[in-house]
């Protein structure tokens, strides 16, 4: 009732008129502001020590509905709304997605800051107010363009606070002012995700698409995320942004330790801050040469008081990822760091001889992970597979020299948004099963396992999959206008697109099914295959093969002997909002990695949760997944990570013998530049990605292809043993309470943090 006379007083003050006469856009905005007060009103967490999360990317996806549920009103706003005559998923619908993450690192910096806040642990997010974040993908003539994506409106999550700083560049000074977001836990207090902005930033030096002068960083600093880096002026302003957020970090970390009287010297004792990748590496050069010049340090102490200040986390072991700055850029950018940097790589060239562990190589790069793992106190990896590659491979001469800083937090996803929000339906046959205690400790959903010959509940969980199913059906017809067979299996692949990824093997299975139905073997049972992916702008072959994939879309759907069979649909610029879509109504889940490349992955987690099956390789957490549910849950196949990285080390892999060999492939492969395929797609795309396939295959699609035909065609004879499948996807919720990003979070708190 409160809640209630309240929000009239908001519609009142802002638009003259109650609640039940406001438009939905009215509706959506003074809810807004009604749950912005609600999350000033609840407690601050406080504490003696803080974790600060600094990261590129905070892929935090829509807020309201998580913010609803998280301050425990969600129901009784629903219940306003329905008084009123409004729709809360219509309301829901019109806040505007922030991209500020281009994929699994942002994202899982937003589920872990929902999980901090929700243990009560004192933390903050530090970041960047990119204005623009990611791009938004529209598909022109089956091909990928990119276009701005603005997202911040008058009324926003975000709060313009007094907090400013003046950052120095070598060659420009400009003022960084931070915005906050709150972060409220599940039933608990509210941390805050500190986003810097350029003072001086301009939209409107954006032109057609998503150019702009790359070199005027005095309006452009925090318009994009990720930059297109193909050329030097797109580095240089990466290394602006870089230097802009941690250069914001550092003066905001000092000033909360000086706010709370703390000695810096014991600054480990107070803050601990994670480096989420080598993006926000140079925080530890910067909090260095801060304490040196400004505290009075010697360089040795300021090193020290570092050191144990700052942890590093792995995401990726490609590498073209690993970032190695040239020296010469950084002289450019930011001069002051440079002698710190340097005095860094001399005090490890005096300790270690081997060339491998110098954090400046012979060519005047910069290796920004040698500067975490030497000068930071933890090293860990996101999956078990992925932290033992790490330290056997990878990081091997770094892992001799600190065994003690290795150590493996597996990712998780925050239930909040992956279930309680996404899958209401779910969520509410769970809590009626076993009651309400898995939304705060997830590891109850193993007492879902007792339902295993329950027919009552199966059915019931088998409902709820063809009632999401079709609730996907008629978004896709709205937002794609493609209708869905809602009878047909779902089998999803959502991710960003890379090579890495196999988003080609999909595909190359999918031409041969085609090719299959057309030589007249049809399938029991019609297929979906959905994809949602973006290409970095500049990544030529990523873009070829979402060409491909739409150009199967386009045959398929127009070949009458087959389409009956068989649907392709790529979405448009799927984000976390359309995942919270997909995920809900997915059979399979398709993880089909490079075994050593995907370091964990979090979206086959979250299909795990919502009852999908994995069809999954020996890669990331897969491998983890498949532990805890059993290998009859699970679909795994394809070559075992140690297989590839010999294949890597030997340099043995010839696509074009996979090719030659099997009859099965070179129909598949043949069929890109088919007469057919060029009449519907472009030869210059098509021919190319052809090539690259043959010649080259980096990431040896061929190698597994035959493995992942054998083992998806039984997936889908498997799915008709419905009472076969109705168990694996009670497994497969069941055993996803390991995956909660809050038993992820008090791992790191335990063996990392160690705030009390
Ligand atoms: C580096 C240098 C130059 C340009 C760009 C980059 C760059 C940008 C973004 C490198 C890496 C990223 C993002 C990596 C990422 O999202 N990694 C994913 O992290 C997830 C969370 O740990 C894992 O689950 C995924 O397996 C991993 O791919």
């Amino acid at each position: 009732m409160q809640l209630e006379k309240r929000w009239n007083e908001i519609t009142q003050k802002s638009f003259k008129k109650d609640l039940a006469k406001c438009t939905n856009k009215q509706v959506y905005e003074s809810l807004l502001t009604l749950v912005k007060e609600k999350l000033s009103e609840t407690k601050p967490i406080g504490g003696d020590k803080k974790i600060y999360y600094i990261s590129a990317e905070f892929l935090i996806g829509k807020l309201l509905s998580n913010n609803l549920i998280n301050l425990g009103i969600y129901e009784e706003v629903k219940d306003i709304l329905t008084k009123a005559g409004k729709d809360i998923n219509v309301i829901e619908e019109i806040e505007p997605e922030p991209s500020l993450g281009n994929g699994g690192l942002g994202r899982l910096a937003a589920c872990f800051l929902d999980s901090i806040a929700t243990l009560g642990l004192p933390g903050a997010g530090i970041g960047l107010n990119y204005h623009f974040g990611l791009f938004k993908q529209v598909f022109t003539d089956k091909l990928q363009d990119a276009q701005k994506n603005d997202w911040i409106q008058k009324k926003s999550w975000l709060t313009k606070t007094d907090v400013t700083f003046p950052i120095e560049f070598g060659d420009y000074t400009v003022t960084s002012r931070m915005y906050d977001i709150d972060v409220v836990g599940y039933e608990n207090g509210v941390n805050k995700l500190h986003l810097f902005d350029l003072e001086t930033v301009d939209e409107s030096i954006v032109k057609d698409g998503i150019n702009f002068d790359k070199e005027d960083i005095e309006k452009n600093l925090t318009l994009f995320l990720y930059p297109d880096d193909s050329d030097e002026a797109g580095n240089l302003l990466r290394i602006y942004q870089q230097y802009f957020m941690v250069a914001s970090g550092a003066r905001l970390v000092l000033k909360e330790m000086k706010e709370n009287g703390y000695d810096l010297h014991k600054l480990y004792e107070h803050a601990v801050i994670q480096i989420n990748d080598t993006h926000p590496t140079m925080v530890i050069p910067e909090l260095i040469r801060i304490l040196v010049y400004e505290e009075d340090f010697t360089m040795s102490e300021a090193i020290e008081v570092v050191s144990r200040t700052c942890a590093y986390t792995n995401h990726t072991i490609l590498a073209e990822a690993l970032e190695k700055w040239p020296l010469k850029y950084l002289q450019k950018v930011v001069p002051q760091l440079v002698p710190i940097i340097k005095e860094l790589d001399r005090r490890v060239a005096l300790k270690y001889k081997d060339k491998k562990v110098q954090i400046i190589d012979k060519d005047g790069r910069v290796h920004m992970a040698h500067i975490d793992i030497h000068y930071g106190f933890s090293v860990n990896g996101v999956a078990a597979i992925h932290t033992e590659i790490l330290k056997d491979t990878e990081l091997n001469h770094f892992y001799k020299i600190y065994p003690e800083k290795f150590n493996n937090k597996t990712n998780g996803i925050t239930f909040r948004r992956w279930l309680l929000a996404c899958n209401k339906e779910l969520t509410a046959l769970i809590s009626e099963t076993i009651g309400d205690g898995f939304k705060k400790n997830a590891d109850e959903l193993e007492k879902l396992l007792a339902f295993e010959n329950d027919s009552a509940f199966l059915d019931r969980l088998w409902e709820i999959k063809q009632d999401k199913k079709k609730e996907l059906a008629a978004y896709i017809e709205k937002k794609e206008g493609i209708t869905l067979d809602t009878n047909s299996i779902y089998d999803i692949q959502i991710k960003r697109l890379h090579e890495y990824k196999r988003q080609q093997m999909n595909a190359l299975y999918i031409i041969h099914k085609y090719l299959e139905i057309r030589a007249g073997k049809k399938p029991v049972r019609p297929i979906t295959f959905i994809f949602g992916a973006k290409a970095a702008p500049a990544y030529v072959i990523a873009k070829d093969i979402i060409h491909l994939i739409l150009v199967m879309q386009e045959i398929i759907a127009n070949d009458p002997k087959v389409s009956p069979y068989l649907k392709v649909v790529m979405v448009e610029n799927y984000n976390v909002t359309y995942a919270e879509k997909l995920i809900p109504a997915c059979d399979i889940s398709e993880q089909i990695s490079l075994a050593s490349k995907e370091a964990s992955g979090t979206g086959n987690m979250k299909f795990m949760l919502n009852g999908a099956v994995t069809l999954g390789t020996s890669d990331g957490a897969n491998v983890e997944i498949g532990e805890l549910v059993g290998k009859d849950n699970i679909y795994i196949f394809g070559k075992k990570s140690e297989t590839v990285i010999k294949h890597y080390k030997k340099a043995d892999y010839v696509s074009r013998d996979y090719y030659e060999k099997s009859p099965v492939i070179k129909e598949a492969v043949d069929f890109i530049v088919s007469r057919k395929a060029l009449k519907a797609g472009h030869k210059e795309n098509l021919k190319r990605l052809y090539n690259e396939l043959l010649n080259k295959d980096w990431f040896m699609t061929l190698l597994d292809l035959e493995d992942y035909i054998k083992t998806k065609d039984k997936m889908f004879a498997d799915y008709e043993n419905q009472e076969k499948w109705k168990k694996m996807m009670l497994h497969n919720i069941a055993k996803a309470g390991f995956f909660s990003s809050d038993r992820t979070i008090a791992e790191y708190n335990r063996d990392i943090w160690k705030l009390r």
